[in-house]
């Protein structure tokens, strides 16, 4: 039988208490989780409709954007953990004044998808806090992701699931009503390699640098193309979905800067998004960079950063690199390929 996320947490935390307190966080974000889950369930009017405000990065906040952030605030406060801060809340929130531990979260990520039925998801990074932070509690959110104790995702889709790792290996559990909590599905996610499948909003073409655009012409060249194989595409639109694929089947998604107003670093958010998935890629073998620089080596300036992102399979996210920052490696794609664009033919 598979074993409950309270086995698999009491394995990996032993008898360290700070890695105690990292997974009695995850517990009552999971029970903040499936309350969320139930209100999304159940509908009624309203909860993809604009609420009427702005969160912290200027984004027009829906009824469920605001319904997540209270629901997880709430199970926050019964955490033992010194700050909160949320995408959606301008700065970083004072909770209990010795604890020990930071967390950041994206309460409801995927919100241009609540009012389609399609899957959407919260996403917590938990950081250690120093005796320094307390005095200014504005850096405790400029911690690389490198000294994330705890990081990972839930999805409300067709099922209810928690991606998570404590950095030991990244692992799935699903919801089950029957038993009342989460079950182990994947005891330690690998990601392949190789990828088939690759996503990126294809819409901003025009707007992204040439190495991007070189890379995505390659792909879509198939096997007519310097790749000399055929690649498939998908976008959720979704992060924790597109993730959540990509942690099952390989592949790669990219958001990378580009020349729009604003999207100089592209749209992610490093300490809430790209951080904590970052975590949950890499301990599954796979690779999360801002398209050269390892993610979880950034350092961040404050908690509402932004960073390109691309992660996935290995090799895929190192060939875009080296489009990027080595131009001689587009000495690999034929002469034909460098010249044309597929979408501007
Ligand atoms: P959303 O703004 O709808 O919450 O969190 C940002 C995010 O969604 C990601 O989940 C998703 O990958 C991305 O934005 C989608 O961006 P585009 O609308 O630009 O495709
Ligand atoms: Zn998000």
């Amino acid at each position: 039988m598979a074993s409950s996320l309270d086995a698999h947490l009491g394995s990996e935390c032993g008898d360290d208490p700070l890695k105690q307190e990292v997974a009695e966080t995850i517990r009552n974000l999971c029970g903040a989780a499936i309350k969320l889950r139930n209100t999304i369930a159940a509908g009624g009017e309203g909860l993809g409709q604009a609420h009427g405000g702005t969160n912290a990065d200027g984004d027009i906040q829906k009824e469920l954007d605001v319904v997540a952030d209270k629901v997880f605030i709430k199970a926050a406060k019964a955490s033992p953990l010194a700050f909160f801060g949320s995408e959606e809340q301008e700065s970083a929130v004072r909770l209990k004044p010795d604890a020990r531990l930071a967390m950041a979260i994206d309460p409801l990520d995927g919100s241009s998808n609540i009012s389609t039925n399609v899957s959407i998801g919260t996403i917590f990074s938990i950081l250690p806090v120093e005796e320094a932070h307390r005095a200014n509690p504005d850096i405790v959110f400029t911690q690389k992701g490198s000294r994330q104790l705890g990081a990972g995702f839930f999805i409300y889709g067709p099922q209810l699931l928690l991606v998570m790792s404590m950095g030991n290996g990244t692992h799935v559990f699903i919801f089950s009503p029957s038993f009342g909590g989460f079950i182990e599905l994947s005891s330690s996610i690998v990601i392949v390699d190789k990828a088939k499948e690759f996503a990126i909003n294809a819409s901003n073409y025009r707007h992204w640098d040439q190495p991007i655009r070189s890379y995505v012409d390659d792909l879509l060249a198939g096997s007519e193309g310097p790749r000399e194989r055929d690649f498939n595409m998908r976008w959720v639109g979704s992060l924790v979905a597109d993730c959540y694929r990509i942690l099952s089947r390989g592949g790669v998604f990219l958001y990378p800067g580009d020349g729009r107003k604003g999207y100089a670093k592209g749209r992610l958010r490093l300490m809430y998004e790209a951080n904590p998935i970052a975590f949950c890629v890499e301990h599954a073998g796979g690779k999360a960079t801002d398209g050269t620089t390892p993610i979880l080596d950034l350092e961040p300036k404050g908690l509402h950063d932004r960073t390109p992102l691309v992660f996935g399979s290995k090799r895929e996210v190192e060939r875009v690199a080296r489009y990027i920052a080595d131009p001689s490696a587009l000495a690999e794609r034929s002469p034909l390929f460098g010249k044309r664009s597929l979408f501007r033919a």
